[in-house]
Order: structure tokens, then sequence, then C-alpha cells
């Protein structure tokens, strides 16, 4: 049996993050661990359909997804968020409101460079040529994590053996 707990994976679009996520979810529920996959295609179009991208609206989109997922972890969930969170000051808050529960910080690390190369969903482009703005990366910083628990560096690492090793590193800790 597993209690509760939250693995929060950080980087840029673009970068694997929820790729990573949902193949970590597939995983774990194999070995018959209970999961739920937070990312921006499920809480930014309904919980936090009223936040943009602005350095505040992240911050409080951030908050949000924490607090959400402190409910899910109490219910007994390994919760796997996927979202950029690009300020260390909103990853240190997610932390320390989910500081009653296991937790582990991944980096998803990619350069920006591969990152607009995969541009799955032309946004980079856009952001580019000015039509999106404080498009992370381009016209918004991502501050790279200082205290990560794991990082996957996904120009190098395919998707299974990321989501071996971080089995192995929830195993280790008692997580599963
Ligand atoms: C960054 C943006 C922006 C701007 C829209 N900057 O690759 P995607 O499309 O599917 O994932 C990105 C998603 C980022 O939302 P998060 O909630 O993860 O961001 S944060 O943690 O910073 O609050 C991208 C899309 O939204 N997107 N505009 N300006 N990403």
């Amino acid at each position: 049996g597993h209690k509760g707990g939250v693995i929060w994976f950080t980087g840029l679009s673009g970068a694997g993050k929820s790729t990573l996520a949902n193949a970590l979810a597939r995983s774990l529920h194999d070995r018959g661990v209970r999961t739920y996959v937070l990312d921006g295609d499920n809480v930014r179009l309904g919980l936090n359909r009223d936040l943009g991208f602005s350095q505040q609206d992240r911050t409080e989109n951030i908050r949000r997804i924490a607090e959400v997922s402190r409910l899910f972890a109490d219910a007994g969930f390994i919760v796997i968020n996927a979202f950029i969170s690009p300020y260390q000051s909103d990853r240190t808050m997610a932390r320390q409101i989910l500081s009653e529960h296991p937790y582990i910080e991944i980096y998803v690390c990619c350069s920006l460079a591969e990152c607009e190369r995969r541009d799955p969903k032309g946004l980079y482009a856009k952001a580019r040529s000015g039509q999106i703005p404080h498009f992370t990366g381009i016209s918004a910083p991502y501050e790279e994590p200082q205290d990560a628990e794991m990082t996957i560096m996904t120009e190098v690492e395919t998707v299974p053996e990321a989501v071996g090793r971080i089995a192995t590193e929830l195993k280790a800790r008692q997580i599963i």
C-alpha cells in the first residue's frame, strides 16, 4: 500500500513534462498505485480559466494547483503535476503547501533550441513573431531549479528509461 504524495515536473513548454507525467501515471497504475495527473490541459481550462501568464497569474496558478494537489494527496493519491512553474519562489511555495506529504520535484531539462524545434503546438513560432506575449523562454523567464530531487534530460534519455528511474526513486523513498 502507499500513502499520498506529489511528483512535480517543471520545465519549458515542449520539454516533455506531460509526456513523462502520463507515461509515469500509466506505469504506476500498472503497479496498482492510484495516481492523478494535473496539467495545463485540465486545470487552465477549468479551475484556473480566469488566469493568464503574467507573473502574478502564474503564481496564483501554482498556488491553486498545490492546494488541489494537497487534497488529492490527503485522499491517498500520488499526484503527478506537469506545469512550467518557471519561478523558483512559486516552486518553493508549492513545496511548502505540500510539506505534509512526500514530495519530489523533477526538472524536465531540454534546451530552448530543441523545444523550439519540436514546437508541437506552433506556440514558439507565434511567440517569436510577437503573437503570444510573455512566452516562457522567449519573452518571459524560466528560472532553472536549484533544489530538484531529479533531473531528466529529454534530449538524451528515453521516456521508458526516465519512467523507470523515477519509479526506482519513488521506491527508494518508500512513496510507492
Ligand atoms: C508559456 C504558454 C503561454 C505563455 C500559453 N507562456 O506547451 P503547452 O502550451 O501545452 O503548455 C504551455 C502551457 C503553460 O501553462 P502552465 O500552467 O504550465 O504555465 S505556468 O506554470 O507558468 O503557470 C503552453 C501554454 O500553456 N501557453 N501561453 N505565455 N506557456
